[in-house]
């Protein structure tokens, strides 16, 4: 950190607010297993939206780069700086107020999202959006990506549960859109133009989170399947079916190789599918013995009673990206999204461009919304393996949108897809966004070099 740089910061926020130097820890994000480090000047903690301000206002006044951090668990480089100020939401995490018997709660950005579902859990409430890093990854992060998880199948994803935000937007302004309110059609929608634009429009501070009474009762279930052809015949079906799914999650054969379902050992090669079903205690019951049956041409459904076995199969989905890391050392891991019928297209696409690579690739993800963590494979330091699977990256994109889906669906652009947008969108589309980006950012100082 140069010490004039410093000085002025310090001058801003005081000493509690500027670290003495830049940790690595602030330079990189989950692109890591990608080899993906940046650099920065400085380092900022704010405690208030009016500090937010104070160093977007200084950063304009001096022409510095800005990059947002929240819990830094992002797929995508989109928390990785390139020079300026990293400007961390850690120390906003007030919940500022909570009102169960409204379903509502107010919290600023440093939340994380275990925090707001633990809290609304305490109250018998339930916030649905269940993103896997949710010990680390923040709420403002979570809006500012729209993440999803695996009810998003049900409930939609982060965005469907924000109704009000505080923003932080360029030359320094602290605004309000939306609130405590449940509906809203006053203005343009910016709430959702801030939601999903990975920290290029707008700081977001704080949000006005919408709940709802939490479930009695969850099951799940993990059907196994021979291979990806039987198993998305399968996931049509139970679509197909009406039954009332909170998730329907796939692990395909090379995948469950990969990182072996513990909770039901010897299976071997399969494509496992995990189907969860909320609600009522009986209705819950009820349902996951329909969807038992409607997957009858499994060769093995582990359907454990008890709650420890419960939470195994979770824990063994949620470990499914580090356990596939653990592989070689890295992965190039992608967030297509396709229409639900094209899934099995996806997953065995996914496997011939490996192949065409040389690269061990698999997929896994959210059945239920299309969307796949298609993945190639890498050593970590071996820069042939990796240009290998950026390769195999681009030919994963075209699939994707021959198949009539998209290049993202949770993880966002960040650095790691930039360019993507403009090979596949019409220029009038491409142009809009970077219009809107230079409304809201004229100096474009807003974690520059990401999305657009
Ligand atoms: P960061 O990584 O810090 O930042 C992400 C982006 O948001 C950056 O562009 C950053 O600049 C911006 N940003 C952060 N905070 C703010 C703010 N307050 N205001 C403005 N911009 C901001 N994602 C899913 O969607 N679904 C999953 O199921 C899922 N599972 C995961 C499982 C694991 C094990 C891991 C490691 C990650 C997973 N992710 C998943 C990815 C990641 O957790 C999400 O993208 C998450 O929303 C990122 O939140 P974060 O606070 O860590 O954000
Ligand atoms: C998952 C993360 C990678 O769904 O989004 O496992
Ligand atoms: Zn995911």
């Amino acid at each position: 950190v140069s010490s004039s740089l410093r000085d002025d910061l310090l001058s801003v926020l005081g000493a509690g607010g500027v670290l003495p130097d830049v940790p690595r820890s602030y330079l990189i994000d989950e692109t890591e297993t990608r080899d993906v480090v940046g650099r920065a000047d400085a380092v900022v903690l704010p405690a208030s939206a009016d500090e937010v301000a104070a160093v977007l206002r200084f950063a304009y006044e001096t022409r510095i780069p800005v990059v947002p951090r929240g819990g830094g668990t992002g797929y995508a480089g989109g928390a990785v700086p390139d020079g300026g100020i990293v400007l961390s939401l850690e120390r906003l995490k007030a919940v500022r107020s909570f009102d169960p018997f409204h379903w509502r709660m107010h919290v600023e950005a440093g939340v994380t999202t275990a925090q707001v579902r633990e809290r609304a859990r305490a109250s018998g409430l339930y916030f649905p959006p269940d993103p896997g890093a949710g010990e680390q990854s923040q709420i403002g992060g979570n809006i500012a990506t729209n993440a999803g998880g695996p009810h998003a199948f049900k409930y939609g994803t982060t965005g469907a549960w924000v109704t009000g935000l505080e923003v932080v937007v360029p030359p320094g302004d602290v605004i309000h859109v939306g609130g405590p309110i449940r509906k809203d059609v006053a203005g343009y929608d910016l709430k959702h133009l801030f939601i999903g634009s990975e920290g290029t429009l707008g700081i977001i501070t704080a949000a006005w989170l919408r709940l709802i009474p939490a479930p009695e009762a969850s099951r799940a279930i993990v059907a196994f399947f021979p291979g990806a052809v039987e198993g998305c015949a399968a996931i049509d079906e139970l679509l197909g079916s009406g039954l009332d799914l909170a998730a329907i999650e796939f692990v395909d054969e090379e995948a469950l190789a990969a990182t072996p379902a513990a909770f039901a050992p010897g299976v071997g090669r399969a494509f496992a599918i995990l189907v969860e079903a909320e609600g009522a205690t009986a209705a819950v019951g009820e349902t996951i013995e329909a969807a038992a049956e409607t997957l009858v041409g499994a060769d093995f459904i582990y359907s454990p009673e008890t709650s420890v076995g419960q939470a195994a199969i979770w824990r063994w989905r949620e470990g499914m990206t580090s356990g596939v890391t653990a592989q070689l050392g890295g992965k190039v891991s992608e967030d297509v999204v396709v229409p639900l019928d094209r899934l099995a297209d996806a997953i065995l696409g996914t496997r011939e461009i490996g192949a065409r690579h040389a690269l061990r690739a698999c997929s896994w993800g959210h059945a239920g919304d299309g969307n796949l963590h298609s993945t190639f494979m890498v050593r970590r330091g071996d820069p042939s393996d990796f240009a290998a699977a950026d390769r195999a990256a681009l030919e994963l994109f075209d699939l994707a949108i021959r198949l009539g889906g998209s290049i993202s669906g949770e993880h966002g652009i960040g650095t790691q897809k930039l360019g993507q947008l403009e090979r596949y969108w019409q220029p009038r589309a491409y142009e809009l966004h970077t219009k809107l980006k230079d409304v809201f950012d004229p100096l474009g100082l807003l974690n520059p070099g990401k999305k657009l």
